[in-house]
């Protein structure tokens, strides 16, 4: 269980070790600095019925209840430890797995646990405004409730660093407080947690896309050979869950919405669409080709040599490393990558240990097909014969084979002016994303009621109806 009567709420017997103690309740009053600055703006009053965990066993989820967000009970929760836990790949496969950090390792590993740290304060950045023009108080509630986990999991990434790095660590876990999304001087590490999140469908997007390159990152962590690493990502993971739901559902209840409107009114011109309310599908394409190219962009290099280390020495695995059916080394396997020749893109096979973030990429790519697929059924439901696509891996890449490339959705290699020409043809354009936001005007509080361009879930969190008073503004 989770010792809540503790200052800092956890499962890691805290009380014990005073000094790290101690400096972690020296981090807290500046991290609530900066939930007060940067985290939902104009929130802190408000009551949020927000679920709590009351333990990291599958039913320590039971807990739903109202909380004023900055009296949110942050804490430390990992997996329970497996004594016979082993690492599982690379020159230290059989080993037991890591209690502390190698000396040879920690650099690298304080530099992954830093990147993987600084997106979650990043996304609370990104999305600080969207309260304020929220379609319902059912997804008001969500919206809270993902800032508060992004927050916990950074409360998880800076446990790690105060508890196994020392002063490094210490330093590090400040400069997580630093750093601001978007900001020219002090940016947030990753491309995609610098690029604004303006308005509730670039949220559901964002919440589908890149919150899933979360659960792939946490997934490979999850196996790493140090242990406090992989049980803290275990945790991490049922959180993650919630969030990609939020996106998914939320797309599914814009195309919901719109193809309704649609089918109501017999229209199918995207300016007819947009003149009655509903956002019209070729923007949802749009908006759905720039998450995915940016989050794709999250999971590195096709070729790299960093990917290649964190897998040898036991620190990063593959998605669901355990379950793959090989020797968990691969000195001499390949594994095919795209690249540009020419005018064409070419299949070249390398190294499969270059090659593990195209990989995960691929693995990611796979999973979000899926969910491409459940949106189209809906259009197809509806009767409307629009399908949305991923556009080819190539699309508006900034890292990797195809950065500096200009690759159509279809996968053709274009000039640039040829690509620059389609722009804003496969990517919002500023017209586009002037509409959208013309939805998001003001906030729809009434209990039960939703926004004209998004239809209302399936059912209320929590078994409770839909007509709920998720948010209390009193
Ligand atoms: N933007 O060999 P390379 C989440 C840098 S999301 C900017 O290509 P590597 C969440 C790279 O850092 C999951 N820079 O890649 C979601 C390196 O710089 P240094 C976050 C980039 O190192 C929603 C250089 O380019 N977790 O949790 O193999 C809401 C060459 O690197 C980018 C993690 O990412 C980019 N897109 O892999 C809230 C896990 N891509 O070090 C939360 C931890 C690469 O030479 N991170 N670079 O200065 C990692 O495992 C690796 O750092 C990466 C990059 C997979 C990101």
């Amino acid at each position: 269980m989770i010792d809540y009567t503790e200052k800092i709420p956890n499962n890691v017997d805290l009380g014990r070790d005073r000094v790290l103690q101690r400096a972690l309740e020296h981090w807290q009053p500046a991290y609530m600095n900066w939930w007060y600055d940067m985290g939902p703006s104009e929130s802190h009053a408000l009551e949020v019925y927000l679920r709590t965990a009351t333990s990291v066993e599958p039913d320590g989820w039971a807990q739903f209840g109202y909380v004023r967000m900055p009296e949110y009970r942050w804490g430390i929760f990992l997996q329970p430890r497996d004594a016979a836990r082993q690492v599982n790949f690379g020159v230290h496969k059989g080993q037991p797995a890591w209690q502390e950090v190698p000396g040879e390792y920690r650099s690298t590993l304080r530099r992954v646990i830093v990147t993987q740290g600084d997106t979650e304060p990043a996304s609370v950045e990104q999305q600080r405004l969207l309260g304020m023009c929220c379609p319902s108080l059912y997804d008001l509630r969500n919206i809270f409730q993902v800032n508060v986990e992004e927050g916990r999991h950074l409360w998880a990434m800076v446990y790690l660093l105060h508890r196994y790095f020392g002063r490094d660590g210490r330093e590090e876990a400040e400069a997580l407080l630093e750093r601001r999304s978007g900001d020219v001087d002090n940016p947030r590490i990753l491309g995609a947690f610098n690029e604004p999140t303006p308005d509730w469908l670039a949220f559901y997007m964002f919440t589908f896309f890149t919150d899933r390159d979360g659960k792939f990152q946490l997934c490979a962590l999850a196996e790493s050979g140090f242990d406090p690493l992989a049980r803290t990502c275990r945790f991490m993971l049922t959180e993650e869950a919630h969030h990609m739901f939020v996106g998914e559902t939320g797309i599914s209840r814009i195309l919901q919405r719109t193809c309704e409107v649609m089918k109501e009114h017999k229209v199918e011109n995207a300016s007819d669409v947009r003149a009655l309310g509903v956002i019209d599908l070729q923007t949802m394409q749009k908006y759905l080709n720039f998450h995915f190219s940016v989050t794709i962009d999250l999971f590195g290099s096709d070729a790299s040599s960093n990917a290649a280390s964190y897998y040898t020495t036991g620190l990063k695995g593959r998605y669901e490393e355990t379950k793959i059916d090989d020797d968990h080394v691969l000195q001499n396997a390949e594994y095919p990558v795209l690249e540009v020749s020419g005018n064409k893109i070419i299949t070249r096979r390398v190294s499969a240990l270059t090659a593990l973030n195209e990989r995960l990429r691929d693995d990611y790519i796979a999973e979000i097909q899926g969910g491409v697929d459940r949106w189209n059924k809906i259009i197809e439901q509806a009767g409307v014969s629009f399908r949305l696509t991923l556009p080819h891996k190539g699309f508006h890449r900034a890292i990797g084979n195809f950065a500096g490339h200009f690759i159509s959705p279809e996968g053709e290699v274009l000039t640039k002016e040829a690509w620059e020409n389609n722009r804003d043809k496969w990517m919002p354009s500023a017209a586009d994303q002037k509409f959208v936001q013309s939805l998001m005007t003001g906030r729809v509080i009434e209990p039960g009621k939703f926004a004209n361009w998004i239809a209302p879930p399936i059912r209320g969190v929590n078994r409770q109806p839909l007509n709920f008073e998720y948010v209390r503004f009193n």
